[in-house]
Formats: C-alpha cells, sequence, structure tokens
C-alpha cells in the first residue's frame, strides 16, 4: 500500500463509502486504519462524528512520503439514528454514490438534496464518484439488525452493483462474538462462530454480498498500543478495498476509451 498508485490518470484518490448502521465501528475502522500507518493510536474520526447527518471526508497520510495516500473515506454522521430525526433517504446516498455530492453535505432526513443546493454537483466525473461501496456491519448485532436498515442497505447495494461498484462488507467487533479471540486473534481464522456471522443470511444472502467479499476485524477500540495481528487484518480488508476500487476505475477509463477509439 505504500508503493500503491491509483491505475487511472484521472483518479488520484480513491473514494471509498463507510455505509451502515450507526455504532457498527465505521469510525473506529477509520481510526484503525489510520493506526496502522501511524503505528500509535490515534482518534481522528470521532471527533468527525458530531455534527449529525453530515458527510466528511478522512485521508491518510503517508509518513514516508509526507503526502497522503491515494485513497479516502466517507462517513456519514449517524446515518441510521432514528432516535433524532430519522434515518437519511436511500435517494441521496444514491446520488453520493454517482458522484452528485460535495463533502461537508448535511443530510436531511426529511427531503432529498436539491439540484439548486451549493453542494449539489450536476455533471459528476469519474474522480468525483465512490469506487468502493463498503457496508460496515457489527458482528455481534448483525442478526437482530433493524429489516428498515436492511432494507436501505440493500437498495443501495443493488444500485451500487448496477453502477458496477464494488462492494465489500467489514464484520467488526468480532471479539465480541468469539470471547477466544480476546486472547488469541490469529484463532479469527478457524473460529466457528466468526464464519457462521459470515454466511449468515444478513451478510451474504440479504447483502447479497459473496463470503469472498466479507472481512470479519477487530478495530482498535481500547488498546493502548496497536500490534501486528490488529494490523494484518486491517491491511488485509483495506488492500483489498483499494485493489477492487482501482480495478473498477480502471475498468471504468478503459470502457470511456472504447467509444472514443471507434468513432
Ligand atoms: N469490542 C469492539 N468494539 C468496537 C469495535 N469497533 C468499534 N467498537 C466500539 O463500538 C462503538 C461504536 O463504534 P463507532 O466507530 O463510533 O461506530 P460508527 O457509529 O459506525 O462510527 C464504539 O464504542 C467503539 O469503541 C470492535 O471491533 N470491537
Ligand atoms: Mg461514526
Amino acid at each position: 500500500i505504500n508503493n500503491f498508485q491509483s491505475g487511472s490518470s484521472e483518479v488520484e484518490t480513491l473514494r471509498i463509502l463507510l455505509h451502515g448502521p450507526q455504532g457498527a465501528g465505521k469510525s473506529s475502522f477509520f481510526n484503525s486504519v489510520n493506526n496502522v500507518f501511524e503505528g500509535r493510536i490515534t482518534t481522528r474520526a470521532l471527533t468527525q462524528s458530531i455534527n449529525f447527518g453530515k458527510s466528511f471526508t478522512l485521508e491518510v497520510k503517508n509518513d514516508k512520503t509526507g503526502s497522503f495516500f491515494p485513497f479516502s473515506f466517507t462517513d456519514i454522521a449517524g446515518m441510521h439514528n432514528e432516535t433524532k430525526t430519522g434515518t437519511i433517504q436511500t435517494d441521496d446516498i444514491i446520488k453520493l454514490l454517482k458522484g452528485h455530492i460535495l463533502d461537508g453535505y448535511t443530510f436531511n432526513p426529511v427531503k432529498s438534496i436539491g439540484e439548486e443546493d451549493p453542494k449539489y454537483k450536476r455533471n459528476p466525473v469519474l474522480k468525483d464518484r465512490i469506487h468502493c461501496l463498503v457496508a460496515v456491519i457489527s458482528a455481534s448485532t448483525v442478526s437482530v439488525m433493524d429489516e428498515k436498515i436492511i432494507k436501505q442497505m440493500r437498495d443501495v447495494r443493488e444500485k451500487a452493483r448496477d453502477l458496477g461498484i464494488p462492494q465489500v462488507i467489514i464484520l467488526t467487533k468480532v471479539d465480541e462474538v468469539c470471547p477466544l479471540l480476546k486472547d488469541n486473534l490469529e484463532k479469527i481464522y478457524t473460529s466457528k462462530k466468526i464464519k457462521q456471522k459470515v454466511r449468515f443470511k444478513c451478510c451474504s444472502n440479504c447483502l447479497g454480498i459473496p463470503v469472498s467479499n466479507i472481512y470479519p476485524v477487530k478495530n482498535y477500540h481500547e488498546e493502548r498500543a496497536t500490534n501486528a495481528t490488529m494490523d494484518i487484518l486491517i491491511l488485509d480488508a483495506l488492500q483489498n478495498i483499494v485493489n477492487f476500487a482501482n480495478d473498477y476505475v480502471e475498468d471504468q477509463t478503459d470502457n470511456e476509451k472504447v467509444p472514443l477509439k471507434s468513432s
């Protein structure tokens, strides 16, 4: 990842959308990625998530080069916080996927973004789009997820599929469902409980994401220092997300070139 560069000259930064219920571990996943690269515990994402409904994009700095990595994470604070003003509209998330919504827009649960909004982009190009959709789901609550949230996640997923956008699931909080992992996280590869969660109908059936694209991780949440086993799981998920996003922009760039050549 240190040497990774986007395979398309049109897209400098691969955009990854973190999508999932409140409390699933989206901010923690971003922080975990940041921790891996910094080699210490950081909490950048949590401070961002105080504004309900606001989208924000976070980048990770490469200490070796002093510049940002060619990928960014977009998160929407309190996406499914029903106790407040309701959930964000599915239509708006789809517009975000297509690149119509600029960073810093505050989503309105009762009204979809209008074309007159200063944060609305009329003619988004490839670099504005989301290049990989990451559903973040907690292993400890996957079996009791709210029907409405499952429906929205499925609707967004289907739209992403129609747009050709690759999708993965990050299954967080594995330590909460399998106590063995608390002492030895390496057991994640053989844990029956984790296997069951990955195969659980919400992950692979309802959301329709193949088991191979589901990454169980333990986020940094109470640790005081980083450790290699956690880093490896987080990096493995990240490496795949970045590769899928990159495949997508390469394919899209090639597709866009075809009509030019033939005309
Ligand atoms: N045990 C455990 N707790 C986690 C994990 N990931 C996140 N958490 C905790 O879950 C809570 C919600 O996480 P947060 O990242 O704020 O969720 P978000 O609303 O999706 O951004 C926080 O208290 C985290 O410390 C994990 O992998 N294991
Ligand atoms: Mg958050």
